[in-house]
């Protein structure tokens, strides 16, 4: 089942049902704030102070950082682009069958879009929702000449105790850490004692989340990079969206085309970031 809801303020998002999961997909960002797996608890974390107010991106979910992950190289302009704040549009929805349902949204170009970034384009992104939960963001230049494009799927693991998981698959790949500006090489699973904010380079498998009992593997395609996140106390505390213990229950492992894994598309091009949640 499809169906459009309207929170009180307005604010419109799509709430899916089938025979395997539900999942909420807001219009503004195409931004998917709720995934959860029938019988387990929510997969996705979104913060219980998040805003979903037009204008300012849900703290939580599977934010799309698009066309730059982020800062641009102008200062001025918003921290991992403006897809996720401008209202996209729902242009299929399907329901594959019973356990699975597929909803593809585009942001078009327009004025605003140009103001903020000089270039023509076609984007989409296909969410299907079952067991398994994919995403496919799409990038295609309509423009006459080259552009570099940055992207990244955001996405807001909910975690059990941030101090009892570790992320695997990441053994060996070298990393910008983002605190310090150096660069090192994973050794082992990553574990959380403090904040920690990385780009991961060469990432050419799958990375596992591990919670306890429950492994959430994520498989990605168009991407060789992934940037692992917790806020952890000082930050979490600074950040808009977040209650001062938000980072505790909290992970972002993000599919991304980040730093040198950026694309140059030439016209009439496309690329697809993909990442399979399982
Ligand atoms: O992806 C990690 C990161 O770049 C962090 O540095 C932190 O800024 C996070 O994204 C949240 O960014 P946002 O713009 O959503 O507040």
């Amino acid at each position: 089942m499809i169906t459009t809801q309207r929170m009180e303020n307005g604010f419109e998002y799509l709430e899916i049902r089938n025979a395997a999961a539900e999942a909420k997909i807001a219009s503004q960002g195409a931004h998917l704030f709720h995934y959860r797996r029938h019988g387990e608890t929510p997969l996705l974390w979104v913060s219980a102070t998040s805003p979903f107010e037009t204008g300012t991106a849900i703290r939580g979910g599977v934010p799309v950082c698009w066309p730059w992950f982020g800062m641009s190289s102008d200062p001025a302009l918003p921290q991992h682009g403006f897809a996720r704040t401008m209202m996209w549009a729902v242009e299929q929805t399907e329901e594959i069958d019973a356990d699975t349902t597929r909803v593809v949204l585009r942001l078009a170009p327009s004025e605003a879009t140009l103001k903020l970034w000089p270039h023509r384009f076609a984007l989409t992104l296909e969410i299907t929702v079952g067991a398994v939960l994919s995403m496919s963001l799409t990038t295609t230049n309509a423009d006459d000449r080259p552009f570099t494009l940055g992207a990244a799927l955001h996405t807001y693991f909910a975690v059990s105790q941030i101090a009892d998981v570790r992320v695997e698959g990441l053994e060996g790949r070298p990393y910008f850490d983002a605190l310090t500006g150096t660069r090192h090489r994973q050794e082992g699973a990553i574990g959380f004692a403090e904040e920690t904010d990385r780009v991961y380079q060469e990432v050419d498998g799958a990375i596992r989340l591990v919670d306890g009992t429950r492994t959430v593997t994520i498989a990605n395609e168009g991407s060789a990079s992934a940037v692992v996140w917790n806020p952890w106390i000082a930050k979490c505390s600074r950040m808009s969206g977040m209650a001062p213990d938000s980072y505790l229950t909290m992970l972002c492992i993000e599919s991304a085309n980040a730093m040198e894994d950026v694309r140059t598309l030439q016209p009439g091009a496309s690329h697809t970031l993909k990442a399979v949640i399982g």
